[in-house]
């Protein structure tokens, strides 16, 4: 198991410096400020890469090992005519780190919107924040503040009430900052930031695009990106929807066990592989975290290793537990990614490890107050991989 950690940049309050310090080996990065849908120029990801690898001898030695993510262009996602040059593009940004020695790729398929959450700083009871979707908020902002043509077919009659009490009982900072939440962009977001408006226009854009259209778009972006992949030696690690069902309306096809066997069964090559976001995946009682880790063990490419508390009641909203505290068995989960690197061992493979880095840390001590990322604090973080390393270890005696 390969340890790594999320760098957003020479803006993230957390240095490589920092990271240093925590024991991961390996960096998760990306060009964050090149625009969608243009290349990554060779110049620009060798910069990357020194400001991440070049230290003094008596340091330890990071490595850029993974990207998330390289965004994939709304015109390709909604094959538009003359999408062609995106995707010409991102098979050249491909190349590009292939070339400077950087060969697994996170990316996503999720049309609009990266991951959403309602609360960024929801309070634990003890005083740190964690991240948080609140499905009733969530109804109040679709029917209430977006105000989404026929949203109020996705929701029955109690559920509209009770987002309606919600949204009337709301300051206006409260709608304000739910509204940010949702559509002006987190973190390592692959889309725009929007206002209402735009963002109103952005969801129209799909209305005619069922779901089976929508994996016909990703499927055709993905055979012509997974032979030059290929021949690269590059693994593509596609991240699931974040939370992973239906929402405002949208196409949404990595969200279930159902969702991976046809992306394989439609493009076996063993490029194509996921990142097992345990979190993520977990955000939905159907799906079976453990088992997921042994049925497509050897197209994990990269995890994202935190899980979920769900409501009791509403299932579908859900706070960002601590690494080993959530719904799922993680250390099951663990295991199951060990045994896969034991086979990959016995069967020769090449890329035997797995990435995972820790993900979402919750604000806690120094974090909190301190500007950062929501989701990407510094102890935060550091404590979860320090909970999963200790997990590794005790498996691996
Ligand atoms: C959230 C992340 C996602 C992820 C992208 C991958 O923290 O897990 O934003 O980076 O969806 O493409």
């Amino acid at each position: 198991m390969r340890e790594s950690w999320r760098w957003f940049g020479p803006n993230d309050p957390v240095t490589i410096d920092d990271i240093r310090q925590t024991g991961a080996t390996d960096i998760v990065s990306a060009l964050h400020d090149i625009p969608s849908g243009e290349t990554w120029p060779i110049e620009s990801i060798r910069r990357h890469q020194a400001l991440i690898e070049e230290c003094a001898p008596e340091l330890t030695p990071l490595k850029w090992a993974v990207v998330e993510s390289i965004p994939v262009h709304e015109n390709i996602k909604l094959a538009l005519p003359g999408n062609q040059v995106f995707i010409d593009n991102w098979i050249a940004s491909m190349e590009n780190l292939a070339q400077c020695g950087i060969k697994t790729i996170c990316y996503n398929f999720m049309p609009v919107i990266d991951w959403t959450r309602t609360d960024l700083k929801y309070k634990l009871p003890n005083g740190a924040y964690a991240l948080r979707f609140d499905q009733k908020k969530f109804a109040a902002f679709d029917l209430f503040i977006l105000q989404r043509d026929n949203a109020e077919t996705d929701y029955n009659s109690s559920e509209i009430i009770e987002a309606r009490q919600i949204f009337e009982a709301m300051s206006e900072n409260e709608k304000t900052e739910l509204t940010n939440n949702i559509i002006a962009g987190l973190p390592g977001k692959m889309t725009d930031s929007y206002g209402l408006d735009d963002f109103r226009a952005a969801l129209s854009n799909y209305q005619d695009i069922s779901s089976d259209t929508f994996r016909k778009n990703l499927f055709a972006f993905l055979s012509q990106v997974l032979p030059r992949a290929e021949e690269l030696g590059v693994k593509l690690a596609i991240h699931p929807d974040d939370p992973p069902r239906d929402m405002f309306g949208l196409p949404r096809v990595i969200c279930t066990a159902d969702d991976l066997d046809i992306l394989f069964e439609a493009l076996p090559s063993p490029s194509n592989g996921i990142t097992l976001c345990v979190g993520t995946y977990s955000s939905r009682p159907d799906n079976d975290l453990p088992k997921m880790a042994k049925q497509f063990g050897p197209r994990i490419h990269f995890s994202h290793l935190r899980g979920v508390s769900r409501d009791l009641e509403e299932q579908r909203s859900f706070y960002e537990a601590n690494h080993l505290d959530s719904d799922i068995d993680m250390i099951q989960v663990v295991k199951e990614l060990l045994n896969e690197e034991k086979r990959r061992k016995q069967n020769d493979s090449q890329d035997l490890e797995i990435f995972i880095r820790p993900d979402h840390g919750h604000e806690m001590m120094n974090d909190i107050d301190k500007a950062g990322n929501p989701g990407y604090s510094g102890i935060g973080r550091l404590k979860g991989l320090a909970e999963i390393r200790g997990v590794i270890r005790a498996l691996s005696a």
